[in-house]
């Protein structure tokens, strides 16, 4: 074949599964109804991506919730307390996301993707067994429809180096055996099904391997690549490089290996074990919404064309992590639309190149033209480079990036008034039906900018009257106005743009609409000083201004690719600084700067991860260094599993940092006070992931082992993250007994 991509979307253009999966688990419809909608998905998914002219259609990337738990069902490997499920679907979903008496799988992020998958937990009573039905049913569906199908299934490798083991330690790659030959049983039937190419994804081979594992890989390669019966085995990676990894690959009986030409910098044209091997050229980005530079492409795969076996084009990765189609977008204005390619528009460079590289350039000359004026519009578009702006982040820069020593700033600090170990929130408090109502309402011109603020703050004044009855320390306004913390800012700053429809699965059901960064980011006006200032308003407490960190807003939009991510990154910080000193000008005295996703944007590869961390710090640094001693900066960061970042954590020099940690037993503290970190810390005392409300006794017992690692003067109390997705009920029946657990221990320091 010549022209494919790895991968297809599968939440629906318009977000069609989403909403039949939702429907299915509230019991508004039955399971054929749900079945029947990803079916139609499907086929209507492998008809446009015929009539585009690929010559190869990926089948089996679609799923229902997560394809590593697909995986995980076709190799018997769901974990024993769902066994007792009957119902297939019932026992798959039970999984996914638990029921009143299992708790479902952990969830983390696939590679460095936005998209998170479900942890396959496995123990030494896990028995593999091959189930095959859904990578049959969907070759059986798709051949029927006349579709050339090639089955996607994940690789034995990337399973079980991605899978967590329970009950057992050493390296889960040992029981690879025990995969082995349930994937020959499952080649030998796709042959038998028809299938002339299978696709088996190993991601988990572009990061850091050992010798050991690749040549694991190798071994099982060959072994596969032996087997008689079964179709020509196409070996996918993703997400960078290969490295040592594709000569290893290169020196199997597989036929094809699909390398990622834009995130990775592997040379396929230089390992001799290509000449013999189908050679599939990732070369269009499967996960950002550039246009393509189609001639830069075409030169990459010209070189490649004399030492590899045969050549085909592709995307890099799948095409999951972009949005479906930029016709879905109406308000989207020249020359910005021009500059994009969303999934449908991707699938179409391919087959230009794939056609330039059959037919000849002239074939398609007017294709490859019309990509290049897109291109050249957008890098001379006076929007990208704004020489004021760059000036000033320069002559910021040029010096140090921080504050005064932390003890100058403790100091000044006293006067913000706060008691020992000083009680807050995250952010969030819950999204009621009024604020969602009221939001479509202005959505839809029902009511008006005056009605919506109106509405807005009565909805704050409720949230900080709830605070003082339930007597916290430190107030915040919760939040109302923001549908996503990314996407509130990017709607209020120059140099992104937002798209009505670029819905990307996030996990399950769930979707977000990254925001577009394409230009320099400008900050026009102040974004939140009038919420807060409101509030503060309302209370002789202090009220914590809340903004979100340059990192966070650059790891949940789609960015710029024609500079450095650490210039973007500063860009981003400037704004977000400007908006500090308007906060602390307006009289707040308290600003949290959250960094949620510090972790996310963390490189594959040990060797480019200090890079990384620095510009991220120095990002935050930027964004938190133009207020006074006096004013006091928080920051807030998500999940527990810090690892490598948590040097990071204290070069961020937040006078308070929140983090999660009730459900790691407070294990983070020890970690930070191993990297020396001396500032406020306030380890999240209870998990609001669950809507179980946390007694009075469980947090005070969680508060004495905080202070068995840190001293009472850095010590805050605050719940583990925002309160947005949870119930007013439960919010205040858990805020009452974190105040309580707090008295109690203070009575007796
Ligand atoms: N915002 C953005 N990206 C994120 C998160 C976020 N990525 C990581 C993490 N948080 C992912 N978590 C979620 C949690 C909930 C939802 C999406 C991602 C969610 N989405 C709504 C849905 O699918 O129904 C749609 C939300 C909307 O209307 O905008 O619930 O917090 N950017
Ligand atoms: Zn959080």
């Amino acid at each position: 074949f010549t022209a494919t991509v790895l991968g297809s979307p599968r939440i629906g253009p318009r977000r069609e599964l989403k909403k039949a999966v939702e429907a299915y688990w509230a019991g508004r419809i039955d399971a054929d109804e749900l079945l029947a909608t990803g079916a139609a998905l499907r086929a209507d998914m492998w008809s446009q991506q015929r009539a585009a002219g690929l010559d190869s259609i990926p089948v089996g990337t679609f799923s229902l919730y997560d394809q590593v738990l697909d995986t995980a069902a076709m190799l018997g490997a769901l974990p024993e307390r769902v066994a007792g499920i009957a119902d297939p679907l019932d026992r798959y979903f039970a999984a996914a996301r638990g029921n009143d008496t299992v708790a479902p799988l952990e969830m983390t992020k696939w590679f460095d993707t936005n998209y998170h998958y479900l942890v396959p937990e496995i123990s030494p009573q896990t028995r593999f067994a091959l189930d095959p039905s859904k990578p049959l049913g969907e070759l059986a569906e798709a051949r029927a429809q006349g579709v050339p199908a090639r089955p996607v299934v994940i690789g034995p490798v990337t399973f079980l180096l991605l899978s967590k083991q329970v009950d057992a330690s050493g390296p889960l790659l040992d029981r690879i055996d025990e995969l082995l030959p349930l994937y020959a049983e499952l080649l030998g039937l796709l042959a038998e099904a028809g299938a002339e190419w299978v696709q088996i994804d190993e991601p988990a081979l572009v990061g850091d391997r050992t010798d050991d594992e690749i040549a694991v890989a190798r071994r099982i390669y060959d072994e596969l690549a032996a087997l008689t019966q079964r179709p020509a085995i196409l070996v996918a990676s993703y997400f960078g490089s290969l490295g040592d990894a594709l000569p290893a690959l290169a020196a199997t009986g597989i036929e094809g290996i699909a390398v990622d030409l834009v995130a990775g910098s592997d040379a396929p044209a230089w390992v001799p074990g290509l000449a013999r091997k189908h050679v599939v050229a990732g070369v269009v980005d499967g996960r950002n919404v550039w246009r393509t530079d189609l001639e830069a492409a075409l030169g990459t795969l010209v070189t490649l064309l004399g030492s590899v076996g045969s050549l085909a084009v592709s995307t890099s990765c799948s095409l999951l992590h972009v949005p479906y189609t930029l016709e879905a977008e109406s308000g989207l204005e020249e020359p910005l639309r021009s500059w994009l390619a969303f999934g449908a528009e991707k699938t179409g460079e391919v087959v230009t190149l794939a056609t330039a590289l059959s037919r000849g350039r002239d074939a398609v000359a007017g294709a490859v033209e019309a990509g290049g004026s897109a291109v050249r519009s957008r890098r001379e578009d006076p929007r990208l480079h704004d020489e004021t702006l760059r000036a000033r982040i320069d002559a910021l820069t040029s010096g140090t990036r921080g504050r005064s020593e932390a003890d100058v700033r403790r100091r000044a600090q006293q006067g913000l008034g706060l008691p020992v170990l000083p009680t807050t929130t995250i952010g969030s408090y819950p999204q009621t039906r009024e604020i969602r109502l009221a939001r479509a309402a202005l959505r839809k011109g029902e009511i008006d900018q005056a009605e919506y603020l109106r509405r807005m703050r009565s909805e704050i004044g409720d949230v900080v009257a709830l605070q003082e009855e339930l007597g916290l320390d430190v107030l915040v306004h919760g939040e109302p106005e923001r549908n996503d913390m990314v996407q509130y800012f990017a709607e209020q700053l120059d140099g992104f743009f937002a798209t009505q429809n670029g819905w990307v699965q996030s996990y399950g059901s769930r979707c977000v609409r990254p925001p577009i960064l394409y230009g320099d980011v400008r900050r026009p006006s102040p974004m939140t000083t009038e919420w807060i200032t409101y509030a503060q308003s309302l209370t002789g407490k202090p009220v914590k201004g809340m903004l979100t960190g340059p990192v966070t807003i650059l790891a949940w939009s789609f960015v710029r690719d024609d500079q450095p991510l650490a210039e973007t990154a500063d860009q981003v910080a400037l704004a977000i600084r400007d908006e500090t000193v308007d906060l602390q000008a307006a009289g707040i005295r308290i600003i949290q700067v959250d960094e949620p996703a510090l972790r996310e944007l963390l490189p594959l590869r040990a060797a480019e991860q200090q890079a990384y961390l620095d510009w991220a710090v120095g990002a935050f640094r930027l964004a938190t260094s133009g207020v006074a001693d006096s004013t006091q900066i928080h920051t807030h960061l998500c999940y527990s599993e810090f690892g490598q970042v948590i040097g990071a954590i204290a070069g961020l020099d937040a006078d308070v940092t929140s983090i999660e940690a009730a459900r790691s037993h407070m294990e983070v503290l020890g970690d930070l006070n191993e990297v020396g970190f001396d500032l406020g810390v306030g380890p999240g005392v209870y998990d609001i992931h669950s809507p179980r409300v946390p007694g009075v006794d469980e947090i005070e017992e969680l508060l004495k082992e905080a202070l068995a690692a840190v001293p009472a003067e850095r010590l805050w109390v605050n719940p583990d993250c925002g309160l947005k997705t949870r119930g007013t009920e439960e919010t205040t029946a858990s805020l009452r007994n974190l105040v309580e657990a707090t008295r109690r221990v203070r009575a007796r320091l």
